[in-house]
């Protein structure tokens, strides 16, 4: 039995409740990491690395498929590939799942199908439909605090089990601290599990300053990709409760296969990548052959 995937329903009974995996993660008390990952071979090569939750991440898997980060892909192909990370992985998921691709009704049934399909949690940013990845330009028109505030309390209600984390956006559009603390405030209420304060500086410094000011009233999420030389002794100093890598599996990839590519169009060969790209030894391994060998041998008519 494949231990990962034995483990994709994992839950901790607790009274009638059953807590995920990932509400553990979110809610610990040290510092945790959550990779990115956006199809079912990421998915499993993080998970190999260690990882204990995944991040589906919009960008990524945007990129994956050919479509830049605006909405471009639709709500049901990001479902098909949460599940596709939620099966090869066997780990927690929480979903991007950017602006909810609507009005409240479009969020909470984004919600359900990610839950129905094995993701554990899903974020939801404070903009609207469609969003615009926010390392992008400066369009980035923040939602009403009550119109958004609905959209999380639709999803609370509906889909009670996911963790629900409320992503601020009001620094990367160009708000102070202010405003994110208010917003976060008024998520809070609405029923968020945690908030993602998100910030596209090289400095950690207003994401250290919401922390200290947001003093512990609910998990603090982090995304450094732009802040990336910030040590994580500083978020842990801070409590913060989660870092989020979120796009490294696609950029990593982006470059293995730009470099492969000019190799073998040069080269004219494949011989000289051979030592550098995954063996596919390694590709089986990670997508568990064995696993489907042994089950050849249970179920196959055996012919001597
Ligand atoms: C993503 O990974 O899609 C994110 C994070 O939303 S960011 O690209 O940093 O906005
Ligand atoms: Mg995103």
């Amino acid at each position: 039995m494949n231990k990962q995937l034995s483990s994709l329903h994992d839950t901790i009974a607790l009274g009638d409740a059953l807590i995920d995996p990932l509400h553990e993660l979110i809610r610990s008390q040290q510092l945790e990491f959550i990779m990115e990952a956006h199809d079912g071979l990421s998915a499993a090569v993080a998970a190999q690395a260690g990882f204990k939750a995944l991040w589906a991440s919009g960008l990524s898997i945007s990129s994956s498929l050919g479509y830049r980060d605006a909405n471009e892909a639709s709500w049901t192909q990001m479902v098909d590939v949460v599940e596709r990370m939620a099966d090869a992985s066997g780990l927690p998921i929480l979903v991007d799942g950017d602006s909810g691709f609507g009005n409240f009704n479009n969020a909470r049934l984004l919600a359900a199908k990610l839950h129905q399909r094995g993701a554990s949690g899903v974020c939801l940013e404070d903009k609207g439909f469609p969003k615009m990845n926010s390392f992008v330009g400066n369009r980035h028109p923040l939602a009403e605090i009550d119109e958004f505030s609905g959209r999380l309390r639709a999803v609370k209600d509906s889909v009670p089990a996911m963790v629900l984390v409320a992503r601020i956006e009001a620094l990367i559009a160009g708000y102070g601290l202010d405003e994110a603390l208010t917003r976060g405030h008024a998520y809070a209420d609405a029923g968020a599990d945690a908030v993602l304060i998100h910030s596209r500086r090289s400095d950690a410094t207003e994401i250290l300053e919401f922390a200290r000011q947001w003093a512990g009233k609910l998990p603090v999420v982090i995304v450094p990709t732009k802040y990336y030389q910030t040590p994580v002794s500083a978020y842990r100093e801070a409590k913060i409760s989660t870092v989020i890598w979120a796009n490294h599996n696609m950029r990593a990839a982006t470059a293995a296969m730009r470099t492969t590519c000019g190799r073998i169009m040069a080269e004219e060969s494949i011989a000289g990548v051979e030592g550098e790209v995954a063996s596919l030894e390694e590709v089986f391994g990670l997508l568990r052959y064995d696993e489907l060998s042994a089950a050849e041998d249970r179920y196959l008519p055996q012919h001597t």
